[in-house]
């Protein structure tokens, strides 16, 4: 069994560096801190089927001290999940992704919901827990959930899919692909990716301390892949943990790789690709290379759950 997590070469040189979406900095491959260090140089990778590395984390500082979260934008908490996720302005957050590649939501999640996600890397039940530095996928842990998945994580799954299917097969289509190359449904997807022999489910949830990061990396499991998935960061930026931003690098063809550094509100969603983006050049749309990461934990505890809507092989 293998792990598709393909190397893409790294360039280093500049990055154009986005905090949320109002701090825009360019900075050096010196002045950056995390790690964009190329993947490493393997394409087969141990099976992450096996779970054997449940060591217990030690924090090693101290937890940041806990602040007043910033953000004011909150999607109404009167709503279910699904109800919630339809809410979203998506037409807002389709721009974003036709423009930049990603799109983070407004907070859609409570903090009471955020403290119960996280409480799932403890207690939930999981098919497998990859040690990542095990790997030389980075350092922490995360843990694949079991079906059936966590309520909230499946009704989540097939609401952003329903909202994002229709945003795919318009990308698919600017690429010269199938404008219908993905069904409408969730469910159909599922079964799609069954037929392929891709059967385990694919979301997660992420643990770092300090210290621990997540190499640039694409989470294909399979042939059948969908073209965007979704994060959320259940702990409070700033108050539970600092540094822990998600980094979002674009390969773009024949010129150098451009850098988002993303730091979303608690229960927030970001949505991104998972392997590349349309992108507007002279002569029509070219493919741009999409990777994926987590900068260096500097202090705390950061918990992510993430949801990628097709099943791994
Ligand atoms: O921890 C994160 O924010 C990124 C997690 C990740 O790699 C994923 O959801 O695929
Ligand atoms: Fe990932």
């Amino acid at each position: 069994m293998t792990v598709d997590r393909p190397t893409i070469p790294f360039q280093p040189d500049k990055y154009v560096k986005f905090i949320g979406d109002q701090t825009v900095t360019r900075v050096t491959e010196n002045g950056a801190t995390w790690c964009f260090n190329p993947q490493p140089r393997v394409t087969c990778l141990p099976s992450r089927g096996v779970g054997r590395c449940a060591t217990k984390r030690v924090s090693r500082s101290r937890p940041a001290a806990r602040r007043v979260s910033m953000t004011t934008t909150t999607v109404p908490r009167t709503r279910d999940l699904a109800g919630r996720v339809d809410d979203l302005p998506w037409e807002a957050l389709r721009a974003d992704l036709d423009e930049r590649g990603f799109a983070v939501t407004p907070r859609l999640l409570d903090a009471a919901e955020c403290d119960r996600l996280a409480a799932l890397f403890d207690t939930g039940r999981f098919r497998a827990t990859i040690d990542m530095a095990q790997h030389r996928f980075g350092a922490g842990r995360y843990r694949y959930f079991d079906h059936p998945l966590p309520e909230a994580v499946h009704a989540l799954r097939a609401a952003f899919y329903g909202r994002l299917a229709p945003i795919a097969n318009a990308w698919s289509a600017l690429l010269g692909g199938d404008p219908g190359a993905f069904p409408l449904e969730h469910d159909e997807l599922i079964e799609r990716c069954a037929a392929a022999g891709q059967t385990r489910p694919t979301p997660l949830i992420l643990r770092y301390g300090p210290g621990d990061w997540n190499a640039l990396h694409q989470d294909l499991y399979g042939d059948v892949f969908f073209p965007f998935q979704v994060v959320t960061v259940v702990a409070e930026p700033g108050a539970d943990f600092d540094g822990g931003e998600l980094v979002l690098v674009e390969q773009r063809p024949r010129a150098q790789s451009r850098a988002h550094v993303l730091r979303p509100p608690r229960g927030a969603f970001v949505i991104f690709p998972t392997r590349e983006r349309p992108n507007a050049g002279r002569s029509g749309h070219h493919r741009v290379g999409m990777r994926h990461g987590v900068s260096t934990v500097t202090a705390g505890s950061r918990t992510a759950v993430g949801i990628i809507f097709h099943d791994a092989r």
